[in-house]
């Protein structure tokens, strides 16, 4: 594909180095992505040429500032399809989202008995949460399980969701297996019973187009960092009626209307839910990622790690021992497998050693593994720098690792009690 995989590689510039002796092939792009020059460069502008406090000041700089962090407010709503720029806060990163959505949302209107419906594949940034919310309010927690092709089973999900759910939190793409759920579908469901819809769209938003007027969710939450844009800065969506009824989750500077020394009014959305200084510079820098992925197109992106991530699949299934985790809706950029009678820990640091950075454990899904039967995984996931040949250094890395433990007769960790991440 034009203009896709090695062609962007020298906008990237932690790609350009060598790891022992070997030149990077960075394939953790589910955990965080790498940056291109040009949002490098927009965090050095933004506090080169324009920093200064948002929403307080009159002076130039100050309305410099806040008119580029409304800017980036108004390119994210852009971007994701929110009928107003109001509806996007911005937070720290996927997991804070989901938190203001549990505290702020669920809690109050949470009764004992009630359910709240997650997913087995769920991140667990999207789970513990809400244990936390149902413990606190006596609420129940249900999950949806997967299918055997490991897709999420709406059968289940159809007789799961029924008048008792009040919340329905789900993960759009799983992290592990790169598993999409059908959002719309469930979110069908969820209206029928006049349940809210909570998407966590960590992994959907950096690699799928993503229109949360066509999911029809209630709220949806990504991080910046994983699309290209800097870590430190994230976004919840909210549908505005519903964040107007909401409480704050913080409360201090800038959240406020007015305050006495006894009580306080509220500012009006979204700065209710922007308590204190926020990243100015970080959500500057994620409307210039989003700027990058948009001129390459978040289809052609999709399309272009479904690619790589079959063909990685088909090189893997050739070399000896390796059981692939893979999901029959295909492969959608993530690729998980074991190696018999080898850590996942101990593939990983084999491969590093080879220039190939990919992660091994339970990545923060350990329902999703318990139900896989393993205890944890090795994880390569592409983005829109990767190519055919990081594939094949990948499995010519594999089969390095598999020739060194064959000689040895296996690794020496033990795999079920040695998984702790
Ligand atoms: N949800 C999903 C589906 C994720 O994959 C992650 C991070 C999160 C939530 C949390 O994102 P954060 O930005 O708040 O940390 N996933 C991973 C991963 O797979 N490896 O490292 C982090």
């Amino acid at each position: 594909m034009a203009g896709i995989g090695k062609s962007l590689r020298p906008d990237f510039p932690i790609l350009d180095q060598k790891i022992g002796g070997n030149s990077l092939v960075y394939l953790d792009n589910a955990a965080t992505s790498q940056k291109p020059r040009v949002v490098i460069e927009s965090l050095a502008n933004f506090y080169s040429i324009a920093n200064s406090n948002v929403h307080r000041s009159v002076h130039t700089l100050a309305e410099r500032a806040t008119d580029l962090y409304e800017r980036a407010r108004e390119r994210v709503a852009d971007f994701i399809g929110a009928s107003d720029p109001s509806e996007i806060i911005f937070v720290r990163n996927t997991t804070e989202a989901i938190n203001v959505v549990a505290y702020a949302f669920a809690r109050p209107r949470l009764a004992p008995g009630d359910e709240i419906v997650v997913a087995i594949l769920n991140h667990h940034s999207n789970l513990v949460p809400w244990q936390q919310v149902a413990a606190q309010t006596g609420a129940k927690l249900r999950a949806i399980p997967l299918t055997r092709g490991l897709r999420l089973d709406m059968r289940a999900a159809a007789s799961i969701i029924g008048p008792g759910t009040k919340i329905v939190a789900i993960t759009h793409k799983s992290n592990v297996t790169g598993t999409i759920v059908d959002v719309a579908a469930l979110a069908h469901m969820a209206r029928q019973v006049g349940a809210a819809v909570v998407i966590d769209a960590a992994q959907s938003v950096p690699h799928l187009p993503v229109d949360v007027s066509q999911l029809d969710c209630d709220f949806l939450a990504f991080s910046g960092h994983k699309m290209a844009g800097p870590m430190g800065i994230g976004v919840l969506y909210g549908r505005r009626e519903l964040l107007e009824e909401m409480p704050p989750f913080m409360t201090g500077g800038e959240m406020v209307r007015e305050v006495e020394l006894e009580n306080a009014t509220w500012n009006d959305v979204p700065l209710k839910f922007e308590a204190g200084t926020p990243n100015v510079a970080g959500a500057v820098a994620l409307a210039t990622a989003i700027d990058y992925l948009s001129a390459i197109g978040m289809r052609s992106i999709a399309d272009h790690e479904k690619a790589l991530a079959a063909a990685a699949w088909d090189r893997l299934e050739e070399i000896d021992g390796i059981q692939c985790v893979k999901p029959t809706d295909g492969s959608n950029g993530i690729v998980s497998f074991c190696m018999t009678d080898v850590h996942p820990h101990d593939v990983a640091t084999i491969l590093d050693s080879e220039g190939v950075a990919v992660r091994a454990g339970h990545h923060c899904a350990q329902p999703l593994h318990k139900a896989l039967g393993v205890p944890a995984t090795v994880r390569a996931s592409f983005y829109l720098y990767n190519d055919h040949d990081d594939v094949e250094r990948l499995a010519s890395a594999l089969r390095a690792a598999r020739q060194f433990f064959h000689k040895r007769g296996g690794s020496s960790r033990n795999p079920v009690s040695d998984s702790t991440r």
